[in-house]
């Protein structure tokens, strides 16, 4: 294992060992300028056009108020008016096709693939444009849900009960029971300079390799680093490692496009197949339309046959017959 901490690189030999070593590794200019250029401009239009008619979703304010007296989560709980103030602009496969385009990079096909194999697929697809007084997200994992290693005689949290809430075998696992591998693996594509102080992504290196999910509630122990690279860097890390938006304590936006990919296996975070407008459709290459999930995967998600290698955005269904 490599001492030194990723930097950013072209190699992409070194690149993988960083992701398997550290959790996490970056790439020297992954996009090159004109494609930086067109996909920060979109972004921008998109955030300001979704701002302008009331519809963008705000996070990261110091003084957010996300639920009532009763805990109940307050309808307009991720909004400016609330005090948020990172704005996520989600679903991206619909906004734009240099957005597609970074679903099927061949940076992605190589560094995702490195961890998770060939047929992983799109989970979520969104921008974190983290803004001047936005605060700390906190440590977690991009797998929170996966059921942890236990003893064949042990109790054990049943899979369909899994909350986020922090139970002890999360938090500190039995080291001797091994841990989960990755089943999600991040990529964030740096629209902008990333930088300590303008809230470039937490992460602790290694803590992929714990087998253990960062303590929401006090995280002052954890050695917590900030990758600082320039716009059109890409940063890569496993499902398993603790990270979290930092805090904007600068003057100007931190832009940032996640692509998070999961193993065919377990259900993606926004709904990619019903979310995708079907009228792109016919321009969608074949690997795009399977990263979305239409192409079934032994025999899961299928909508009849279980040979069918492909499901169709607009499937005939068959009803009930006589
Ligand atoms: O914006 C970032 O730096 C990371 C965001 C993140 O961890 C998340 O959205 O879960």
């Amino acid at each position: 294992m490599s001492e030194s901490l990723p930097e950013p690189t072209t190699d992409l030999v070194r690149a993988k060992r960083d992701l398997s070593d550290h959790g996490y590794c970056l790439v020297a200019d992954a996009l090159e300028p004109v494609l930086l250029k067109e996909t920060a401009e979109r972004l921008a239009a998109q955030a300001r056009a979704e701002d302008g008619m009331g519809l963008s979703f705000r996070d990261g304010g110091v003084n957010q108020k996300v639920v009532d007296d009763y805990g109940n989560m307050l309808p307009d709980a991720f909004s400016s008016a609330r005090g948020g103030i990172n704005q996520r602009v989600w679903n991206l496969v619909n906004k734009g096709r240099c957005f597609r385009d970074l679903v099927i990079h061949p940076l992605v096909d190589e560094l995702v693939g490195h961890v998770l194999g060939d047929a992983f697929i799109l989970s979520n697809h969104s921008a974190n444009i983290a803004r001047p007084g936005g605060v700390r997200m906190g440590l977690h994992t991009d797998q929170w849900w996966m059921p942890q290693p236990v003893r064949a005689d042990a109790d054990y949290v049943r899979p369909a009960d899994l909350t986020r809430a922090p139970s002890d075998g999360f938090v500190h696992p039995e080291p001797s029971l091994g841990i989960a591998p990755p089943v999600v693996c991040n990529t964030m594509w740096m629209l902008s300079d990333f930088t300590a102080a303008n809230g470039a992504t937490e992460m602790v290196p290694g803590s992929h390799l714990s087998g253990a999910h960062p303590n929401p509630g006090d995280q002052s122990g954890y050695r917590i680093v900030q990758p600082e690279a320039p716009a059109g860097t890409l940063l890569v890390f496993d499902g398993r490692l603790w990270h979290g938006t930092g805090a904007n304590a600068a003057n100007s936006d931190r832009v940032g496009i996640l692509v998070t990919f999961c193993a065919p296996q377990f259900r993606q975070q926004e709904n990619q197949t019903l979310a995708v407008d079907p009228a792109l459709w016919d321009e969608m290459p074949e690997k795009l339309r399977a990263r979305l999930g239409f192409r079934v995967w032994n025999a899961y998600g299928r909508i009849e046959l279980p040979a069918e290698e492909w499901v169709s955005p607009t499937p005939e269904r068959i009803g009930e017959l006589g």
